[in-house]
């Protein structure tokens, strides 16, 4: 394929209701769409999840933009390629960006099934094609059990709570309690350290399948520590940014199950080396949300179609976070699954503002 043009197209929209968690509140998202357009005449589609500031990853929305317009773009027109693969080549001289890199690599990716007249989910290899979704509670305490109340309604069947230090373990236990069909995560954000340990102990009763980044993102000791410790297991999300990062974790002993961010890895050739290095060591993987649009969220679906990921990503509707999603049609939960489309590369039309 040759790359004919690149589009980068900037959506910016409220959230229904602000999201909170011990980082950052957001009340307003926006993404850049990139499009990239092959001699064949069709088009792929990438999603930059980039923050508006460095509160989650070091990258924003206003670096990215930066570093596609003026660095990314220019190394990939008018290139021919053979395989998506080669991308991450392509852009090996530019130093970390990985938001920005996935990006442009991802569309590439669904341009390459589209030309193969493959579903995405089937171009890397996947063969679920009904995917357990997930939602997730990002609230103030008060409000956490009609959260609960309403996903369960919903039809999810896991569902992750945002913890801090102060949240009340017992409170959460009682929540937990009333739903024994219902998966549990708990996600800390890094908001633990070597001072409240204790602290992190007392949520191990609550009845968490697993507890998601209890502490900073290079805490490999205290993550080991807590390993060790609880007999919840323990998820490492904020801490793998890369293939490097997931050998760490196996070779310190830090954690059981990992978050996979494809932003953050980089795109999909990173994100598939580092599945497969989680099936060699037997380490748990699910596919992490990045409170993101319909585009992002398919190229997620797709990898959590993949075989080895055993536990339910945050997927939530489309319709939890947005009014309106930018593919059609939206994304829909149905008995807790959303089922993949028979369509070619992403599956979704994409609707892209003037
Ligand atoms: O820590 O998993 C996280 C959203 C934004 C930034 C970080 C995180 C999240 C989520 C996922 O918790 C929310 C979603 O998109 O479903
Ligand atoms: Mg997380």
């Amino acid at each position: 394929i040759t790359i004919k043009e690149i589009g980068l197209k900037t959506v910016r929209r409220l959230l229904k209701t602000p999201f909170k968690s011990v980082l950052q509140q957001v009340d307003e998202r926006e993404v850049i769409v990139v499009s990239v357009k092959g001699d064949s005449g069709q088009t792929g589609y990438g999603e930059c999840v980039a923050f508006e500031t460095p509160w989650y990853t070091e990258e924003t929305i206003t670096s990215c933009r930066f570093v596609l317009e003026q660095v990314l773009l220019p190394l990939l027109a008018n290139q021919t390629l053979h395989h998506p693969k080669e991308v991450w080549e392509l852009f090996k001289a530019v130093k970390g960006n990985r938001m920005a890199k996935a990006a442009v690599e991802m569309a590439v990716w669904d341009l390459f099934a589209k030309q193969q007249q493959l579903p995405l989910w089937q171009f890397v290899g996947g063969t679920s094609q009904a995917i357990p979704a997930g939602i997730v509670v990002a609230a103030d305490p008060f409000q956490i059990g009609d959260k609960v109340a309403q996903a369960n309604t919903a039809g999810y069947k896991r569902i992750k709570i945002k913890i801090q230090p102060n949240t009340d373990p017992s409170m959460l236990k009682s929540v937990v309690n009333n739903y024994p069909e219902i998966l549990f995560f708990a996600d800390a954000n890094g908001s633990f350290d070597e001072d409240n340990f204790k602290r992190l102990t007392e949520f191990d009763d609550v009845g968490f399948t697993l507890i998601e980044q209890p502490f900073g993102e290079r805490e490999w000791i205290l993550h080991s520590r807590a390993k060790q410790q609880l007999k919840t297991q323990i998820c490492l999300d904020e801490s793998i940014a890369s293939v490097e990062d997931v050998q760490q974790m196996i070779d310190s002993k830090a954690g059981d199950i990992v978050v996979l961010k494809m932003s953050r890895l980089g795109g999909w050739t990173e994100t598939l080396k580092v599945v497969e290095l989680c099936r060699e060591h037997s380490i748990g993987m699910w596919v992490g949300g990045m409170i993101e649009f319909g585009v992002s969220k398919a190229h997620n679906l797709a990898l959590a179609s993949l075989t080895g990921i055993h536990y339910p990503g945050d997927f939530s509707a489309s319709n939890y976070f947005w009014e309106k999603d930018i593919i059609q049609p939206a994304i829909f939960v149905d008995n807790g699954e959303i089922q993949l489309s028979d369509r070619i590369g992403i599956g979704y039309t994409v609707n892209l503002p003037e």
